[in-house]
């Protein structure tokens, strides 16, 4: 059901980090490919506003909603329809996350460089953010509390949800997004929430979107985060620059080192938990034990056999991202997960916290045998927007810091720009910019203080 990867002896030793990594598994996830199909629907959006909206609500997701905004009553009604287990397990799930992200918050700092001369450097939130909620295959509340939380704790003034509209809504809630989604906006303080998906929705952040009469519908936004499908990556790639984003995520994946201390039933649940997201998502384990590749594999069948998502999850184990990769020891398999820069790495070894430590490149590392990816899905109070597709190289996961920007603010003295002034002028000149040098020396009678 899923492949091997040998990388025992000689094979890793001959690849530099650039060449592993195109030897690992990986999904084919090409975001460029879809821009075609994008653009068209970007356009519409900004030139037909609402209409459009609703147009291509019915086209992608069978329902035309009436009104693009859910109304504030309906909001109220799925939190009191809400099941209270579900209510109660999403509360323990924002308070847990509120306490890592309040953490998260960050102090100006002031750095007297100079007598004289300050940089201040100030963390101002993003005014208005447009977070956007799947709806396709699973619903995910959870991906609720994980945007809006550490944007609230930014201090982001302004915050608008989408999510698409599901066809099979009945009575109070047709036309609207899943009641799970609207119940945990409702229980965020998030009163702004559209019916709409799909790369429109990223088109209607970034350009707003007005009915035919010129009635404002939404406001076009500053930002835009959260996870969707590949329309909605190549939407927000086409979008950037129009609006922020936070990244193109990717089919989700779960990387896990482990050697023969591991369990074989915890490395196979933990396999198929992410595998059952998407048959596109990516299930690797790198170890150097081939009898936990043994016990993992056998454990996998009796498993897959018994989940409800099995075709899903099948597929996706089965898939050219997933794979079993042998390494000769745990040194080698953290240099193989490392080149793989996995959006969940769970490390399930001796000492896991002391290999978790000498990682560099994951999204989110969950160590030792209590921390399955699924308990930080959910309630661990980390977050779980996390970069894919090798992004862990170069991006952290959804954060505080996300929503902020950090302005600095340049205050000299006289007497402290005087001081400079002979560095400045070299430099300029040496850029051939004196321009710029004199507009330091016209302060000082167009002469170096
Ligand atoms: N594992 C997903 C997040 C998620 N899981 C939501 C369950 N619900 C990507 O990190
Ligand atoms: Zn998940």
């Amino acid at each position: 059901m899923i492949s091997r990867i040998d990388l025992r002896g000689d094979a890793l030793a001959r690849l530099d980090a650039r060449q592993l990594r195109t030897v690992l598994p990986r999904a084919e996830f090409d975001v460029d490919a879809a821009l075609g199909t994008v653009r068209p629907i970007c356009e519409q959006v900004r030139e037909h506003g609402a209409e459009a909206l609703r147009d291509l609500g019915e086209r992608f997701d069978h329902v035309r909603p009436t009104q693009l905004r859910v109304p504030a009553e309906v909001l109220a009604s799925a939190l009191r329809d809400l099941p209270s287990d579900v209510r109660s397990a999403l509360e323990e799930s924002i308070r847990r996350a509120r306490l890592v992200h309040e953490d998260q918050r960050r102090v100006d700092t002031v750095t007297q460089v100079v007598p004289g001369g300050v940089v201040i450097e100030r963390h101002v939130p993003v005014e208005r953010v447009g977070l956007y909620v799947p709806g396709g295959r699973a619903v995910y509340p959870s991906s609720v509390v994980m945007n809006v939380v550490p944007a609230q704790v930014a201090g982001v003034g302004s915050l608008a949800v989408a999510s698409p509209p599901q066809a099979d809504n009945t009575g109070a809630y047709a036309g609207y997004p899943h009641p799970t989604i609207l119940a945990a906006c409702e229980l965020l303080g998030v009163d702004e929430v559209y019916t709409v998906g799909g790369a429109q929705a990223i088109a209607m952040f970034a350009y707003g979107a007005r009915e035919d009469d010129g009635t404002v519908v939404c406001e076009p936004v500053n930002l835009v985060t959260g996870p969707g499908n590949i329309y909605v990556a190549a939407a927000k790639r086409l979008l950037q620059g129009v609006i922020g984003i936070d990244a193109e995520a990717g089919p989700t994946e779960i990387a896990i080192l482990a050697d023969d201390s591991a369990d074989a039933q915890y490395v196979a649940a933990d396999l198929i938990s992410q595998a059952e997201h998407d048959p596109l998502a990516a299930s690797v384990l790198v170890t150097d034990s081939p009898e936990l590749a043994d016990a993992v594999e056998t454990a996998l069948q009796e498993r897959v056999s018994r989940t409800k998502h099995e075709i899903r999850v099948k597929e996706a184990l089965s898939g050219a991202q997933s794979g079993i990769v042998l390494v000769d020891d745990v040194e080698a398999g953290v240099r193989v997960v490392d080149a793989y820069g996995a959006e969940h790495l769970e490390i399930q070894t001796r000492d896991a916290a002391e290999v978790a430590a000498g990682i560099r490149n994951a999204g989110a590392i969950f160590v030792g045998d209590y921390a399955p990816v699924s308990l930080g899905d959910y309630a661990a109070g980390s977050n779980h927007v996390l970069p894919t597709g090798g992004c862990a190289c170069h991006s952290a996961g959804l954060s505080v810091q996300s929503f902020l920007r950090g302005i600095h603010v340049v205050d000299y003295t006289r007497e402290a720009l005087a001081d400079v002034a002979a560095t400045v002028v070299t430099l300029a000149n040496s850029e051939d910019l004196p321009a710029h040098g004199q507009a330091v020396t016209a302060r000082f009678g167009d002469a170096l203080p």
